[in-house]
């Protein structure tokens, strides 16, 4: 087990303290244990925070009834997963829900923590795992959604996410080596044009480019969003090919930011205040020595060279005769009804596997030219559109406040109706992609958007009311910009009027006649 120790001129933090007394991931040799006694009987800590480092989130809001999160590697996940998955929420009626995160990634609600051992045996004999996706570890590994499939793509990344992946987890079990960073980390693998995991919002972004002919990443560090700062990720100044060079790079990048990372202050604490301290010169310098050999300097492009995709719809893949078919999932939630019959959708019409977007939304792959128009004709196709309209298609929510506790306002449902109520009053040109989080968290990425809507409290009337801030000039794609804040404290109540305004001064929306 790697011990860390703060700088001696650093005084630590609560978390810090818990985690040198106790690593995260010592709960799961007591899980069996907690299961037993109740959750009103565990050590407060080891349920409100160690249990993360399994995956399982005490929710405040919702007491005894748990929030799991999945590791979804790039977001590809078989039928059966999925069935599984379906299967640990169902016997909870209403309780058990679930959701697709802005990290390509699956979120399961209402579970208890009796049941939990039971789950994740089930979880470990399909390949499943929750395993430090929580607290101070590397999160979901992000990928193109159509690795492998898209005609274009210039590297099929489906690989690499993985052996990342079983690097951090140690194949699932759990890695010591990597269960104390200074805080949260995120990695992103893009191979297609199109940057469509977001590159510039991750701690680590590897890009395609070509050096000197050969295909391979520029490598882009420190990108990250707080409730203190947000800042787009730069450029390491280094290359690497597509094989373990990219896993190597990872373990030496995090080595480098758990050994040396900022730990007295946990709003500081990301890999970008560590660059800032250091200066990029410093910190690539001690990259190297991690990594183990010269890294080679950037090419000097990437290959970035797309508008972003939503992948909703019917599109052919570069195997002929097959097409992927994006379904809309709104807001991203699933209940375990949708999710075995998305599961049957997989295995009837493709080939038993299914992708998730950062959009929140779900493809199902390797679809028959000849079987396209019966898998219009299913059911689940009329809630989960392959034809949404144009705001309610590109529309983002975080949890907010039916679930989590640092919501400022409810975003999920409230977005829904608004994007419907627009869609019903408006005719958009162009697709408009709004995001909304609950609060400066970010979860919902409102910096990446056409417009986002950010958690706040307002006034109106002399009364304290939810309300967003509004954020615009978001870019995505080639072009990737992060957007800034237009408008403060904005009552959510008047928001269909002033998205109205917003949509038609800026986004040449016209009203319907
Ligand atoms: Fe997040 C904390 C939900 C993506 C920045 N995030 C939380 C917690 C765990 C807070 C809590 O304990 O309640 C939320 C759980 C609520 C719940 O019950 O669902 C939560 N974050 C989410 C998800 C589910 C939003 C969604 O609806 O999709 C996303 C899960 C991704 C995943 O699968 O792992 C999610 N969170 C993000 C992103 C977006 C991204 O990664 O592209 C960000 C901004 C990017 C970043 O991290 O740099 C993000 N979440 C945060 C932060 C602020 C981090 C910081 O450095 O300050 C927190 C708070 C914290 O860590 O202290 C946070
Ligand atoms: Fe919760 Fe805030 Fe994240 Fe939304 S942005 S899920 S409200 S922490």
């Amino acid at each position: 087990m790697v011990n860390i120790v703060a700088k001696t001129d650093e005084k630590l933090n609560k978390f810090e303290k818990f985690k040198a007394e106790k690593d995260g991931l010592a709960v799961k040799a007591e899980l069996d244990h907690f299961a037993k006694i109740g959750w009103e009987s565990v050590d407060e800590t080891d349920l409100t925070q160690r249990l993360k480092w399994l995956g399982v989130f005490f929710r405040p809001v919702t007491p005894g009834k748990f929030m799991v999160r999945l590791r979804v590697p790039g977001g590809i996940l078989s039928s059966q997963k999925m069935r599984i998955l379906a299967e640990a929420i169902q016997p909870y009626g209403e309780d058990g829900s679930a959701d697709i995160t802005t990290r390509q990634n699956i979120q399961l609600r209402g579970l208890r923590l009796e049941d939990m051992p039971t789950i994740f045996q089930r979880f470990e004999a399909v390949g499943l795992t929750s395993i430090q996706s929580g607290m101070d570890n590397v999160r979901n590994i992000t990928g193109s959604p159509v690795a492998g499939l898209d005609a274009h793509e210039l590297i099929d990344t489906r690989g690499l996410v993985r052996l990342v992946q079983d690097l951090i987890t140690a194949n699932g079990a759990g890695n010591a080596a990597f269960s104390n960073l200074p805080r949260k980390f995120n990695i992103a693998i893009e191979g297609g044009r199109d940057n469509s995991v977001h590159a510039e919002i991750n701690d680590i972004a590897f890009v395609p480019a070509y050096r000197e002919g050969e295909l391979g990443f520029n490598v882009l560090v420190g990108g990250f969003f707080s409730a203190r700062r947000c800042e787009a990720a730069i450029p390491l100044n280094t290359w690497v090919p597509p094989n373990e060079a990219v896993v190597n790079l990872c373990r030496a990048i995090l080595e480098v930011y758990r050994d040396h990372g900022l730990r007295a202050n946990r709003q500081k604490a990301r890999l970008m205040w560590l660059i800032d301290e250091w200066g990029l010169d410093r910190f690539r310098a001690a990259v190297e020595v991690a990594y183990g050999s010269p890294l080679l300097t950037a090419a000097p492009t990437d290959e970035i060279d797309w508008d972003k995709r939503d992948h909703i719809g019917i599109h052919p893949q570069k195997q002929v005769g097959l097409y992927f078919v994006g379904l809309h999932v709104p807001v991203g939630r699933l209940t375990a009804t949708t999710m075995a019959e998305l599961a049957r959708l997989a295995e009837v019409y493709g080939e038993g596997e299914l992708r998730l977007t950062v959009e929140q939304n779900v493809i199902i792959p390797h679809v028959p030219e000849s079987r396209l128009a019966a898998l219009r004709q299913e059911p689940l196709l009329a809630t989960f559109s392959i034809e949404p309209s144009p705001l309610v298609r590109s529309l983002v929510s975080c949890t907010g406040a039916q679930f989590c506790n640092f919501a400022l306002v409810e975003t999920k449902q409230r977005a829904l109706r608004l994007a419907r109520s627009l869609d019903q009053c408006l005719l958009l040109p162009q697709p408009v992609r709004i995001h909304w989080t609950g609060c400066p968290n970010s979860c919902g990425q409102p910096q990446v958007a056409d417009i986002g809507l950010m958690g706040t409290k307002a006034r109106k009337d002399g009364q304290v009311v939810e309300g967003v801030d509004i954020y615009m000039g978001g870019q995505v794609g080639k072009a990737a910009q992060l957007g800034t804040c237009v408008q403060k404290a904005v009552p959510c109540d008047d928001l269909l009027t002033v998205l109205q305004d917003l949509l038609i001064t800026h986004f040449g929306a016209q009203p319907r006649g």
